[in-house]
């Protein structure tokens, strides 16, 4: 098939998808059509990677963590940049200005360097290579965590930024599903799920064999899953990534209560929770703080103070790692030569039932734990 031909029978696949209402009789034609479309997608891309080069930025990755900030043009997203910085890091527009490049800055807050990555509006038919698109998503992939901004007037667009990620793999403030999908030579498709699942085994099957599995093993340790979960694993280049929607220019209808609760239904009716949003003014320093607050705990870092065998902590510089963060994690950051020469360390704080509990290097540190390391003495 040509590039085009595949794009038409993809556009032909989702209008019949549309078309198609679920009930217990078309169940099993959504779900093939579903993994019909992700496979073309899936050819489609590949053909454009070898077409175009690798796609992406050429950034350099600094700090404990990196945050994309993803949203249509004009809506503030360079303003909220500088905001959170505190500084002029990126150049701000009128409204249809657009940067066509990253805009990398540091952001420092309580002991940790997050590097914010400034981006291009993301348009309508990104995913699909529209504009800087794929390198915009190919960015946000990357991150740890993205804000998602929009403003009061085009919030609407969230629903096209939702989509255009998806489309490009990213799934949004979602848990990588317990879902392994392993390729065998024979015996056709064996399916293992432990509990009631919520999906019949014919569909996954019919499913998987759109996907071009004859021979897999399938296995799965989660209830109330879907096809399109079946389909991730089985894609198995998923991106899960955790997200921030940022509702900006609040100063522009801050009278106007009705129209703000408008906002938050809509917000809701998307599935967004309340606690994953917040609304702002870039321009104006509103929430500015609270936004930083949601940052650092949707990042769930860790933070691990240092301690001399005989001294005290060290809480100036803390060592700040991703969760889940092991000793071993620690021992790593320090240097080579700690994992090798590690005897076992000493802990205090939420992760051990009592202070100064001494740990291996498989032991899981929570946030705020103090931590000594005692090395074997080289021969
Ligand atoms: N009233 C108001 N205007 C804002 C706010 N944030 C940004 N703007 C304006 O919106 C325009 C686009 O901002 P910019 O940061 O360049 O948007 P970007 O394209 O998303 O990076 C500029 O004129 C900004 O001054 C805000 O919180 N309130
Ligand atoms: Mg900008």
């Amino acid at each position: 098939m040509m590039f085009s031909d595949i794009e038409r029978k993809i556009k032909e696949l989702e209008e019949e998808l549309k078309r198609t209402e679920y009930n217990k009789a078309t169940e099993h034609h959504i779900g093939k059509l579903k993994a019909k479309i992700a496979r073309l997608r899936e050819e489609l891309e590949k053909r454009r990677r070898k077409a175009k080069g690798g796609p992406g930025y050429d950034i350099k990755k600094s700090g404990d963590a990196s945050v994309a900030i993803v949203g249509p043009p004009g809506v503030g997203k360079s303003t909220l940049m500088n905001a959170l910085i505190g500084k002029n890091v990126s150049q701000v527009g009128n409204y249809l200005f657009t940067t066509n490049k990253v805009v990398p800055g540091m952001m420092e807050h309580s002991g940790i360097n997050i590097q914010l990555l400034d981006l291009p509006g993301l348009l309508e038919g990104a995913s699909e290579g529209r504009g800087e698109g794929k390198k915009v998503l190919s960015v946000v992939r990357s991150a740890d965590l993205a804000l998602i901004v929009l403003d009061v007037y085009t919030y609407e667009f969230t629903e096209m930024i939702l989509r255009e990620m998806y489309k490009a793999g990213i799934r949004i403030n979602k848990r990588r599903p317990n879902i392994k999908v392993t390729k065998t030579g024979t015996g056709g498709i064996q399916i293992h799920a432990s509990n009631d699942i919520g999906l019949s085994m014919e569909i996954i099957k019919e499913a998987l064999i759109e996907l071009g599995y004859h021979s897999a093993e399938i296995t799965i340790n989660e209830r109330g899953i879907t096809i399109e979960d079946i389909i991730d694993a089985a894609l198995g280049n998923r991106a899960y990534i955790p997200a921030i929607f940022v509702l900006n220019k609040v100063d522009l209808v801050i009278d106007d209560i009705n129209y703000l609760r408008n906002i938050s239904y809509y917000f809701r009716s998307l599935g967004i929770k309340k606690e994953d949003s917040v609304a702002v003014s870039a321009l104006k320093g509103w929430n500015i703080d609270v936004l930083k607050e949601k940052i650092i705990s949707k990042l769930n870092l860790v933070r691990v103070y240092l301690k001399p065998p005989n001294g005290s902590p060290d809480y100036s510089s803390p060592l700040v790692l991703k969760s889940p963060a092991r000793v071993a994690d620690v021992c790593e950051k320090l240097g080579e030569n700690f994992i090798e020469d590690f005897k076992y360390a000493c802990v205090w704080g939420r992760s051990v039932k009592y202070p100064g509990q001494r740990v291996g290097l498989e032991h899981v540190l929570s946030d705020g734990d103090v931590i000594t390391i005692y090395l074997k003495k080289r021969a």
